[in-house]
C-alpha cells in the first residue's frame, strides 16, 4: 500500500558505509513492493559506490519491521487466495540472497519491533544488533504461514530444533536481550545505544581489510555445511589469498611500526570465488 509521499527506504552516507533505514514508521515499517524496491536500490547503490565498504539497516520510529504489509494482503478486498509463493520468491527470496550474497559486510540495528519476515531479513544480515527490549515476534503462524525470508534455516541453525520448533510453532517472541542470550544475534545494547554502537560498529568493518573480511564470511558460512578436513582446506586457500594482499603487509607492518594499520582494501579479483 503505497500511502505516503516519504521515501520508503531512506539512504545515508555514513563514515565510510551506507546506512539503509526502513520509512514506513505508521505501519512499523511493514514490507511492500515499493520498500522492496527502495532497499534493493539502496544496496546497489551502496555496492556499486568505491567510498561504501559496509551497510547498515536500520528502522524508524518505534519498529523496525513488522513483515509484510498486512493490508496489502486483505482479504475482503481479494478475488481469491493470493499467490504467497511468487510473493516470497519474487521479493523475499530475491532480498534474502541479495544480502547474504552482497560484496561489503552488512550489518543490521534492530531498533523495535521486529515481525515475520522482518526478523529474517535482521537475521541475513552479517552482524545484527537489537535493543535490549526490541521484541522479535516470530509470529507466522499466528496468522496461517509458515517462516519465510530464511527464517526457518537460521532460526535452525543458530538456536537448535528444540528452540526453533518451539518458536515458530507458537508464533512467539523474544526480546533482544534473549535473542543475543540465545545466540541468535551478536548482541543486545541498551535502547538508546543501539543506534551508536551500529554506526560505529560498522564504521569499524568499513574500515576494515575488505578481502580478508569477504573471505572470513565465506568461511564462517561454510563452516555449517562440511566436515573439518573440507574446511581445513578452505581455510588454507583463503589464507593464501589474503598472504598476497596489500592489506596483510600493511596490517603486519602497522603491527612493528606499533601504529593502527590504514587498509586500502583493495580487492584481489581472484578472491572473488567464493
Ligand atoms: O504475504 C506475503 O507476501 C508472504 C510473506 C509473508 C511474510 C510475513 O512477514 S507474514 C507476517 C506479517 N507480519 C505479522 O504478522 C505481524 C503483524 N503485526 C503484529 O503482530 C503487531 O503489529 C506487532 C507485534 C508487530 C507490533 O505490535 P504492537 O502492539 O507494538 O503495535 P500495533 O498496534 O499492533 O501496530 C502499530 C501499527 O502498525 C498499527 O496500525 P494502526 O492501527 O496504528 O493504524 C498496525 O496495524 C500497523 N502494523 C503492524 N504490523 C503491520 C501493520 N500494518 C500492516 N502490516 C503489518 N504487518
Amino acid at each position: 500500500m503505497t500511502d505516503q509521499t516519504e521515501p520508503s527506504v531512506v539512504y545515508d552516507a555514513g563514515d565510510g558505509y551506507a546506512k539503509l533505514t526502513l520509512n514506513r514508521p505508521k505501519t512499523l515499517n511493514a514490507f511492500t513492493p515499493d520498500m522492496h524496491a527502495g532497499l534493493m536500490g539502496g544496496l546497489a547503490r551502496a555496492e556499486a559506490d568505491p567510498a561504501c565498504r559496509a551497510v547498515l539497516i536500520t528502522g524508524s520510529g518505534r519498529g523496525f519491521c513488522a513483515g509484510q504489509d498486512l493490508r496489502d494482503r486483505d482479504p475482503r478486498k481479494m478475488d481469491g487466495p493470493p499467490d504467497l509463493s511468487d510473493s516470497v520468491g519474487r521479493y523475499y527470496n530475491t532480498l534474502v540472497r541479495r544480502i547474504r550474497e552482497f560484496d561489503k559486510p552488512v550489518t543490521c540495528a534492530v531498533n523495535g519491533v521486529a515481525a515475520g519476515a522482518g526478523i529474517g531479513i535482521a537475521l541475513a544480515c552479517d552482524i545484527t544488533l537489537a535493543g535490549e527490549d526490541a521484541p522479535l515476534a516470530i509470529g507466522f503462524s499466528r496468522i496461517g504461514l509458515v517462516p519465510d525470508a530464511g527464517t526457518s534455516w537460521t532460526l535452525t541453525r543458530r538456536l537448535g530444533e528444540a528452540r526453533a520448533m518451539g518458536l515458530a510453532l507458537t508464533g512467539g517472541r523474544l526480546s533482544g536481550r534473549e535473542a543475543a542470550d540465545w545466540g541468535l544475534i551478536w548482541r543486545a545494547v541498551p535502547g538508546e545505544d543501539l543506534a551508536t554502537e551500529a554506526e560505529n560498529l560498522t564504521a569499524q568493518l568499513a574500515r576494515g581489510p575488505a578481502q580478508a573480511l569477504r573471505l572470513t564470511r565465506n568461511a564462517i558460512r561454510a563452516a555449517a555445511d562440511q566436515p573439518l578436513d573440507d574446511q581445513l582446506e578452505l581455510e588454507r586457500g583463503y589464507q593464501g589469498q589474503a598472504g598476497r594482499s596489500p592489506d596483510y603487509a600493511e596490517g603486519v607492518l602497522a603491527f612493528l611500526e606499533k601504529r593502527k594499520p590504514c587498509f586500502a582494501g583493495a580487492h584481489d579479483e581472484a578472491e572473488h570465488s567464493k
